[in-house]
């Protein structure tokens, strides 16, 4: 580093920033000219978005710089968020409202000749998840950095993000995402690399003092190389990082030899096999499919990961004891897990701790957070394959589940049945590695995402390990979302309403601020700009859906909105077979009862993982009833069906704040938590859904005149399923109608839905769609009775919003740092 004399230099010329409009477009301008090398008048959308970018960009540097140096010298605890997925979306409109300065890039820019809200389209979305879980990730970062936590997150930076849908005659088509050609948020660190090693085996030799050593030999090399995103907080100069690894060849990989010899070709294949690992993000969500490059993607990213980290506590020269006071990681899902076994490998291989001591500074360092309870979800991987490719860390398995176990049988002996269900190794043909077993072992605690959610994983899937373990190791953590992008950008006029009568934008930072709105529920002015606000917004959806699908629809109807994953256990088939009993009704109806109909919009938007057979059939039956019925002259406005193609985080900030109505209704106990249940109400929507996840504290907080619910409970689930397969199952008789109509052809070849139907008619109908259907039908009917007295509608909309403090990802950060990884905040001075 600079010698003290010398550094009055590098202070003088430090980097400052813009604060005003001209200091702004001084750097736009100088970047269109310099980094991007154009000349001065060469300048497109697509350029002054990079320009754009750079700018903020190398605000938040400095920013982060400082945030970096400010927790090194405090040597202050940090937190760690391991995902594989992180939904980041957008980076400019986040980065301008954040800083403040979205105002004076408003009018720099428009000054240099474009509109910021053109600016902010150029950029392609960092669409590194699949839903929830990746998304849930990118708000913890933007409430971390905002109140001031010191925490990285830490990912594979993916060449492929989530792939494009295209929908073509109503089939989805999946395209490739690149989304790295010029990406101005990230900063490579070409200096900042982990070499990771696979396959091989492990040899053993004594010490001096005659213990065993074991050495992990031979096998591949493949090179980590750390990129890193800046993550600005909300009006606070913290920026926190997030780092991405990428891999490559290892230098001693490349093979110089063949390369000499002329076998170009097999030396460069090498370099794409190191490359394979982080080229793309598998795109199934709630799914485990147990692929070795998935795998192989997981021990990558976690041994680079934590050779970072303890890289960087080795520095502070303490004593390895005090590593959890240094070190808290959170394991998002079980896709971390390695995290644990290379911890204790590091410790005890490595670092000659002996086993118990390096276990529990383990154990200290770890919480796992679990986020479904669906069996096809639940990671395992099979021994053989863990054996092939990480021997040295099967072995630390075997020993983890076998002191678990011994411990257990001390707790509960002669015990044989509680042996077999706890063992981290699943007795099976082949046998398995359960990845949840061995995270809550590795763990201090355990959290699901929502209330039932968490009570269920106590008393179904982990029950077991409550008896072991005692109830204090297993807590609730109910997810939240960060109200800077899902209300403050996505809709900004909200925001300033909200502003101007709660007292100014402290709820941005305080969300249980928005109660102050119920006061002003009286003010028919109020309510008034609080409706042109949502019919504004629904017209710029309108304006979409023409553009894109060329489909007029009315911005008064009803706009009854499901966008999420394409999923059975979210019932999107109940959602359409509801649409497709509409429909009928109204054929059925004379021209004068059709007047007296209320509109309504019916827009679907989501992505099926490419294998999933079954959820491409409901995309195409969804298309095909829009199809018939947009076009049908009987129907005219009173009923649309739209399904709007590649729904991603952007989309999500135009579709969320436009709703009227919002569907959650995945059968009782199915979905952990949801999140977007969470950005509808916040933007003046209501709910229709099932008493599942966070519907159910959503309800408790906004009270149950404000939502609409139905179906079967999640404790009758269990009964309904078994009655269903051994006694008889009978489908309602309007459900069946829904059946005759697609089964005679009114939605095109019935065949293509053939198995639908026979799902819930002849296969046990498990998502229970029969069960519920007839209650959703009538909750609709109750929707549209209601949504016709405007002023009550509107008053229900505000008083939901009011109440919705409690779901800001800011207290549901606060709860993890108090109760899980003990940190505290620490502010730039
Ligand atoms: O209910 C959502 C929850 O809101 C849940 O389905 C989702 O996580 C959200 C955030 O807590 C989720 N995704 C996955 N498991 N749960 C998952 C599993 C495997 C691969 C990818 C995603």
């Amino acid at each position: 580093s600079i010698p003290e004399p010398q550094r009055e230099a590098w202070k003088k010329h430090q980097v400052q920033g813009f604060t005003d409009k001209d200091g702004f477009e001084k750097e736009v301008v100088r970047h269109v000219e310099t980094t991007l090398a154009r000349s001065l008048f060469n300048c497109d959308e697509g350029a002054a978005y990079s320009a754009t970018s750079l700018a903020f960009r190398d605000r938040l540097i400095t920013e982060w710089n400082r945030t970096q140096q400010r927790q090194t010298t405090a040597d202050t605890k940090r937190v760690y968020y391991l995902s594989l997925e992180f939904l980041m979306g957008r980076a400019l409109d986040n980065a301008m409202l954040n800083v403040g300065l979205k105002d004076v890039a408003r009018g720099g820019i428009d000054e240099l000749g474009f509109r910021i809200e053109d600016i902010i389209e150029q950029e392609h979305d960092a669409a590194l998840g699949n839903g929830g879980l990746g998304r849930l990730a990118a708000c913890f970062l933007d409430s971390l950095a905002s109140l001031n936590y010191p925490a990285w997150g830490y990912g594979l930076r993916y060449r492929y993000g989530i792939f494009k849908q295209e929908i073509i005659n109503g089939y989805q088509v999946e395209v490739p995402d690149y989304w790295l050609d010029f990406n101005p948020w990230e900063f490579p660190r070409h200096d900042v690399t982990v070499d990771i090693q696979f396959y091989g085996n492990v040899r053993k030799s004594q010490d001096d003092n005659g213990k065993t050593v074991c050495h992990w030999e031979g096998g591949e090399i493949v090179t980590a190389v750390a990129y890193d995103m800046p993550i600005p907080g909300y009006a606070t100069p913290s920026t926190n990082n997030l780092r991405l690894w990428s891999s490559k060849a290892s230098s001693g990989e490349f093979d110089f030899q063949k390369f000499n010899n002329g076998d170009y070709e097999s030396s460069v294949a090498d370099q794409q096999r190191a490359e394979t690992i982080s080229a793309v993000l598998y795109p199934n969500d709630n799914l485990d499919r147990g692929k070795e490059l998935r795998l192989k993607q997981q021990y990558f990213w976690v041994a680079a990961s934590l050779y970072d980290i303890v890289r960087r506590f080795k520095k502070s020269k303490r004593a390895w004891r005090e590593f959890p006071d240094q070190v808290a990681i959170q394991l998002n899902d079980t896709h971390p897990t390695l995290a644990v076994v290379e911890l204790q490998r590091i410790l005890v291989d490595i670092e000659g701790l002996e086993w118990d001591e390096a276990w529990n500074i383990v154990t200290s360092t770890f919480g796992y957070t679990n986020h479904t309870v669906l069996p096809e979800a639940l990671e395992k991987w099979p021994v053989g394959l863990m054996q092939h490719l990480l021997p040295r860390h099967l072995q630390i398995i075997y020993d983890i589940n076998l002191f678990f176990l011994q411990s257990v049988e001390k707790k509960f002996p002669n015990d044989r049945d509680i042996l077999t269900s706890v063992s981290i190794i699943e007795e099976s043909q082949p046998k398995m590695v359960r990845m949840a077993y061995l995270a809550i072992v590795g763990s201090h605690k355990v959290n699901g995402v929502a209330e039932l959610h968490s009570d269920l994983i106590q008393t179904t899937i982990f029950k077991d390990f409550v008896k072991i373990f005692g109830a204090d190791k297993f807590t609730n953590v109910t997810n939240g979302i960060t109200p800077r992008r899902w209300l403050h950008q996505a809709n900004p006029r909200l925001s300033e309403l909200i502003a101007s009568k709660t007292g100014g934008h402290e709820f941005l930072k305080d969300l249980t601020q928005l109660n102050k709105l119920e006061l002003s529920i009286d003010d028919a002015a109020f309510r008034k700009e609080w409706a042109e606000i949502k019919y504004a917004n629904k017209v710029r959806l309108t304006k979409y859906i023409k553009k894109t699908l060329d489909v007029t629809v009315n911005p008064a109807s009803l706009f009854d909105v499901q966008v999420k994953r394409i999923h059975e256990y979210k019932r999107q088939q109940l959602n359409i077979f509801g649409v497709i009993h509409r429909y009928l009704a109204l054929k059925a109806m004379s021209p004068e009862e059709r007047k007296k109909q209320l509109p309504r919009v019916s827009i679907f938007g989501g992505k099926a993982a490419p294998g999933y057979w079954m959820a491409k059939q409901i995309i195409h039956l969804i298309n095909n009833v829009g199809a018939v019925v947009n076009k049908d002259p009987d129907i005219g406005d009173l009923l649309k069906v739209i399904y709007l193609e590649d729904y991603n985080v952007s989309k999500a900030e135009m579709i969320v704040p436009a709703s009227d109505l919002s569907e959650h209704i995945s059968t009782a106990g199915t979905e952990a938590s949801g999140t977007s249940n969470m950005k509808f109400v916040l933007n003046g929507g209501l709910i229709i859904g099932t008493c599942d996840g966070a519907n159910i504290e959503i309800t408790r907080e906004i009270g149950q005149e404000n939502i609409f619910l139905f179906g079967t409970l999640s404790e009758d689930v269990e009964d309904l399923r078994h009655a269903h397969t051994y006694g008889s199952h009978t489908v309602d008789a309007d459900l069946n109608k829904v059946f005759d109509a697609i089964q005679s052809g009114t939605f095109g070849e019935p065949n293509d839905f053939g198995a639908m139907v026979a799902a819930v008619r002849d296969h046990g109908d498990y998502y229970l769609v029969s069960d519920d259907f007839q209650s959703y039908i009538d909750t609709q009917k109750m929707v549209d009775n209601e949504y016709r007295n405007q002023d009550e509608w509107v008053r229900k909309c505000i008083r939901s919003v009011a109440r919705m403090g409690f779901f800001s990802s800011d207290r549901c950060i606060n709860e993890y740092a108090e109760g899980i990884w003990n940190v505290e905040p620490l502010a730039l001075k």
